[in-house]
């Protein structure tokens, strides 16, 4: 069979972890408008009856502000190395700009490459062509195929590239294994979506979720979360007049958590300040971002 690991790389907000989704055909990886959704690199494994390929969807590379930036980044560069395929990711409604160029002086593939013009819905053909030159001078080798994510168009396209562009190799997973993240990441980072889908401007980047264990053997299931967030300041934000907002976060991640698991849960969330957090490497530890 064909098989082999794939990297989703790009800048931010590109589309990266809704191309993982389309691909596996459910929500494995958490997607907002906000830049920087992802924060770890999430294994989406795709099987078919000639193959299986093991997609890893990474945060977006940009240029790091504070450490959990260089976190991510350096996740994103890491991934590339441990890939047969690397597929770059580009947003093709926007003009190319000092992000991209910052993806061009730090990128290296040993690898193969293909990039990828995401949302195809929302360009046009001054614009596509004018990026398919830039790409074509810098990665005179890869190969181009374009997509539309949100509407799972030419998908199957990608996969067929893929496929012609892997060995042959061993199935390194289950097939009943669709991902490497347990029920506990994915709890935490569905309450993160939520949180980062209801607040408003500065506060989604500085916001973490950490939850407990989460024992599936018990009739009832109780999820207790904990939001992380920087500022004292952020509190009155994220808890809302009369705990509406933390109420509303918390209803929308039950809704996904209970589809998610096939069962009735009761999620009880809380808010916590942990001062600069995205600059602490003991916390970014405790919390796996390391
Ligand atoms: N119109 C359109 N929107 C898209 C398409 N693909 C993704 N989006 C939207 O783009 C936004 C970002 O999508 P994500 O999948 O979270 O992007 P990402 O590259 O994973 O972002 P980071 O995790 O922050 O690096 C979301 O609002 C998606 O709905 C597409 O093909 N067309
Ligand atoms: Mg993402």
């Amino acid at each position: 069979m064909k098989s082999g690991f794939v990297s989703l790389i790009g800048r931010p907000n590109v589309g990266k972890s809704t191309l993982l989704n389309r691909i596996i055909g459910e929500k494995i990886s958490i997607v907002t408008p906000k830049s920087q959704t992802t924060r770890d690199e999430i294994y989406g494994i795709y099987n078919d009856e000639e193959s299986q390929i093991v997609f890893i969807d990474t945060p977006g590379i940009h240029k790091p502000k504070n450490e959990l930036g260089e976190v991510l980044d350096k996740k994103a560069y890491r991934t590339i190395r441990d890939s047969e395929i690397a597929v770059f990711i580009v947003d093709s409604s926007k003009q190319f700009g000092d992000g991209d160029q910052y993806l061009f002086d730090h990128l290296k593939f040993d690898c193969k490459l293909v990039v990828v013009f995401n949302k195809i819905d929302l360009t046009n053909i001054e614009l596509i062509t004018d990026l398919k030159k830039r790409y074509k001078e810098q990665f005179p080798d890869a190969i181009f195929v374009e997509v539309c994510a949100l509407d799972s168009f030419n998908i199957d396209g990608l996969i067929k590239v893929l496929k012609e562009n892997l060995d042959e190799g061993p199935q390194y997973y289950d097939l009943t294994q669709i991902t490497n993240k347990d029920l506990r990441f994915r709890v935490q980072e569905i309450v993160r979506e939520k949180a980062l889908l209801n607040l408003k401007e500065e506060v989604p980047h500085g916001v973490a979720v950490l939850c407990d264990d989460i024992d599936l053997s018990h009739k009832n299931i109780d999820i207790f979360g904990k939001i992380i967030i920087e500022r004292e300041s952020q509190l009155a934000i994220v808890v809302g007049k009369g705990g509406k907002m933390i109420k509303k976060i918390g209803m929308a991640a039950r809704k996904d958590i209970e589809k998610m698991i096939g069962r009735h849960i009761n999620l009880e969330l809380t808010v916590q300040v942990i001062k600069d957090w995205r600059n602490s490497s003991s916390f970014l530890a405790k919390i796996g971002y390391k």
